[in-house]
């Protein structure tokens, strides 16, 4: 283990600040190391903003204090092309760092493997590989999509203490989980380029699947995709009259429209759409990560097709009216290859995080 493991570890704490902002480009957080000691901060703070090695030479300049010699510890491969920034790999020379330490390499084919080898050319010295796999962790959605073209998946589901996820269909739709764990729920939606509900939640519900209390910054907010073969869902719901994000509808056929600019259908041909041809619809649209909301219908067909990567469950001390209310079995988690990975109690709700296990990943 090197010693620079403490400087790369802050160089991944900085890049959360740029968490929600930035997609669909990476997490990245860069500090410049002289004697043992940090001298300069940045991250790639909003999707068009600064990366983070070109923020921490400016920060350098700003505090007048000399990058000539210094070490950059920064958790993704500096990029070599000409993107909505010039590449980091000119401004790290520019700036006259000496060493480079990498956490993770960029798989994003327009830079891939250019920006460590560029540097070394130029005579710059270059580490690979510091807490790589903290790096890929931050930076799930976009190495997931850069490697499968596809989302990553994560569930969301919330049940009652008796695993219902909702009460006598016949009563209106009860919110059991605390205000604590409905707020985490917007954090997971921020990290999220789409969010995914069965026409059957729109009908029950009439989610409005925006983003409230969490800054996204200038990127767009998270498109509201709904799987309705058959064209139910009702015309004065939120998905359909509020224009606050995109709306999706994922349709067996054409059904045509006459609605709202905001609202768009795409049809896939089959009575039950299958969810790897959703994911590469919406990977085709460089939607990186994927967060299904439910219910109950839609949660299998996801974890039936062993897709999900990651999934969270609340579970609420509080029991639902009523015994015919539908089920969520936490056992269809594990039978679909997850894992979990934590568990904590937030004001009363067990949250519980599960992920795929590593054999199992694709
Ligand atoms: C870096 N440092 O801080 C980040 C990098 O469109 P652009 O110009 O912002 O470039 C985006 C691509 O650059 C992104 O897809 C990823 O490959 C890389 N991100 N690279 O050197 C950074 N955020
Ligand atoms: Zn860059």
């Amino acid at each position: 283990m090197d010693d620079g493991d403490v400087f790369m570890r802050r160089a991944l704490e900085l890049a959360e600040s740029g968490r929600h902002r930035v997609m669909p480009n990476p997490m990245v957080g860069c500090v410049l190391v002289r004697d043992g000691e940090i001298v300069a901060e940045g991250w790639h703070d909003h999707i068009g903003g600064l990366h983070a090695e070109q923020m921490a030479i400016a920060d350098a300049e700003a505090r007048g204090v000399a990058t000539q010699g210094t070490t950059a510890y920064v958790t993704l491969e500096p990029c070599n092309h000409f993107g909505r920034t010039p590449p980091c790999t000119e401004s790290l020379l520019w700036a006259g760092v000496g060493r480079v330490v990498i956490g993770t390499m960029d798989p994003n084919p327009t830079v891939r493997g250019d920006g460590a080898e560029a540097l070394r050319q130029e005579g710059v010295e270059v580490g690979l590989g510091m807490l790589e796999a903290e790096c890929e962790r931050q930076m799930g959605p976009f190495m997931h999509w850069c490697r499968h073209r596809r989302p990553q998946v994560t569930l969301k589901a919330a049940t009652d203490s008796t695993g219902r996820i909702d009460g006598e269909q016949s009563a209106p739709a009860e919110r059991f989980s605390s205000a604590e764990s409905l707020a985490l729920v917007q954090e997971l939606r921020a990290d999220s380029m789409a969010i995914l509900v069965g026409v059957n939640t729109v009908i029950r519900d009439d989610p409005s699947l925006t983003v409230r209390g969490t800054d996204i910054g200038p990127r767009s907010p998270p498109i509201r995709v709904v799987v309705d073969p058959n064209d139910r869902t009702p015309t004065g719901c939120r998905l359909l009259t509020d224009a606050e994000a995109p709306t999706l509808l994922i349709q067996s056929s054409d059904f045509g429209s006459g609605d709202s600019n905001h609202v768009e259908r795409v049809v896939i041909p089959e009575q039950e759409v299958p969810v790897a041809t959703i994911l590469d619809m919406l990977g085709d649209r460089g939607i990186q990560s994927l967060l299904v909301e439910g219910g109950a219908d839609t949660w299998g067909r996801f974890l039936d097709a062993g897709l999900v990567d990651r999934a969270r469950l609340c579970v609420s001390p509080i029991e639902l009216n009523g015994a015919g209310g539908p089920l969520f079995a936490s056992h269809s988690l594990y039978d679909s290859g997850l894992a979990v990975t934590s568990s904590e109690v937030v004001s009363g709700d067990e949250v519980t995080w599960w992920q795929k296990k590593p054999t199992e990943q694709v």
